[in-house]
């Protein structure tokens, strides 16, 4: 009788046990994954190689986790899945914001040369302040009877002896400054490291994404305001306000070269150890250099497949996906994809700079140790320059700057008086204005004339590209909030 009426029962029981066992096995770690908790145990570190060879080789994650977020995506896109966080019908932000108090070591290559230690000094207690800030402090401190602050970026090969010297001094002032000063050049080599090895997480629920500016959307505008802190803090050591970074004009014929005062061994603080010397000048650059397996050319050869190469990076890619890099936005995995500029010539320049007798040709060719050659900065100044040119090729061309998740999207720098700064990507694009009134038009503070050389004159009639730093009164509340703006636009004059 009681055999009878424990039967069932105990058929029951087990089919809640196994159904039990089957959730514990299966549903539930399938759950945690698509809710991206502990995606981190999925994730593997391969071998770096170089800035170009790495895209292949290199990923923060596994190809399970590609395939995770290709799932996700593809369900958020039919509304499925958090619907909230679709970037497409509501105003929920999914753009990128590093978690700055939580950074952390960041993943190096095998055989690394340095610790993984590239965090910048936390302020106790966390403060920082907005670029709006940022920009009314320089407006209070500088002189307005004297106008606008006029920041002039030259081609590198056209400097005088009296720039080479002021660039080579604030370097060398850079260099001697304490340790853990922020302006200290090894500082500002870190905070690449930083943005570019994983140092910081991404924003709650996201925290096991590291954030890597590289081979996405954030490429440039990362890069501009990276370059853009380091060029004041530059201006600000030598005592000029007027200083500009120059640009390595590589896509010039006369600018192929290494800027030879670069080069000199031991004497400036502008030469750099690890490098290849087998490519000092008079060697050209190979603008899409090969590092597995370089192609030897003429001179001659090499000026026309550089001009070729140009063209059809800048020219023939001609939609914001193909130049930009892909959209990166926040849950996203690192590296979606880059731009035609950023694959090539800047990861090439970066291999082809790189040393020889380095495990990961540190330092320009890998992203943990590249901003330690002072060679960095003007290479990068070049490859600003080359986003601004874009956007006006055929009239004019469209980035991000209609997507919000981009200009949203934010980093930390600390800026030529100590002061932690948050910045916005919508600082560095212009954006339509409106209407100002007569007094804040003259809040209008820095210019900057990045000015080209005569290769590159045919792209416009008077050889110079102008960005200009100023509070922007527009007021696009959905766009813009009270963000402030580095505009850039052609002069004409
Ligand atoms: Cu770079």
């Amino acid at each position: 009788m009681a055999n009878v009426i424990n039967y069932p029962s105990s058929r029951f029981l087990h089919l809640a046990f196994s159904l039990i066992i089957v959730l514990i096995i299966f549903l539930i770690p399938l759950i945690i994954l698509l809710n991206n908790n502990y995606s981190s145990i999925f994730t593997i570190t391969k071998p770096y190689f170089s800035y170009l060879t790495s895209f292949a080789n290199q990923s923060h994650q596994s190809h399970y986790l590609y395939w995770r977020n290709t799932f996700i995506n593809s369900l958020e896109f039919e509304g499925y899945v958090n619907p909230s966080s679709s970037n497409s019908n509501n105003n929920v932000s999914r753009a990128i914001s590093p978690d700055f108090t939580k950074c952390g070591p960041v993943d190096l290559p095998p055989h690394a040369i340095t610790p993984p230690y590239c965090c910048p000094n936390l302020p106790i207690p966390f403060k920082f302040i907005d670029f709006k800030d940022y920009i009314i402090a320089n407006n209070n401190n500088s002189s307005r009877s004297s106008g606008a602050i006029i920041r002039v970026r030259r081609a590198a090969h056209l400097v005088d002896d009296e720039f080479i010297a002021k660039l080579e001094k604030g370097i060398s002032m850079m260099k001697s400054l304490p340790n853990d000063d922020p302006r200290n050049f090894i500082q500002q080599a870190k905070v690449h490291c930083a943005y570019c090895n994983g140092g910081y997480p991404q924003k709650h629920p996201f925290q096991d994404q590291k954030i890597d500016v590289h081979r996405s959307w954030l490429f440039f505008p990362f890069h501009r305001l990276y370059i853009f802190f380091f060029e004041r803090i530059l201006g600000n050591l030598i005592g000029d306000p007027n200083f500009a970074l120059p640009y390595w004009n590589w896509d010039s014929i006369q600018g192929m070269q290494i800027p030879s005062y670069f080069t000199t061994p031991n004497s400036s603080s502008l030469f750099h150890k690890l490098r290849n010397y087998k490519h000092m000048p008079p060697q050209l650059v190979d603008l899409n250099y090969d590092i597995l397996s370089p192609k030897i050319r003429t001179q001659d050869q090499q000026v026309s497949y550089n001009l070729a190469f140009m063209y059809k990076q800048m020219v023939l890619a001609n939609t914001k996906e193909l130049f930009m890099g892909s959209p990166y936005r926040l849950g996203d995995s690192a590296q979606p994809g880059p731009g035609s500029v950023e694959f090539a010539p800047h990861n090439t320049i970066h291999d082809w700079l790189g040393g020889v007798d380095t495990p990961n040709h540190e330092d320009m060719g890998t992203f943990y140790t590249a901003a330690r050659d002072p060679i960095f900065y003007v290479h990068h100044s070049n490859v600003d320059r080359l986003w601004e040119l874009w956007t006006k090729l055929e009239g004019g061309r469209r980035d991000y700057r209609d997507d919000p998740d981009w200009l949203d999207s934010e980093f930390f720098f600390y800026d030529e008086n100590l002061n932690l700064v948050r910045v916005k990507v919508s600082t560095v694009v212009k954006r339509p204005k409106k209407m100002r009134s007569k007094e804040e038009k003259e809040q209008e503070e820095e210019v900057l004339v990045i000015e080209v050389s005569e290769s590159s004159r045919s792209n416009n009639n008077n050889g110079s590209v102008k960005f200009d730093v100023h509070i922007d009164d527009d007021d696009d509340e959905e766009m813009l909030s009270d963000q402030n703006h580095i505009q850039s636009f052609w002069v004409v004059s």
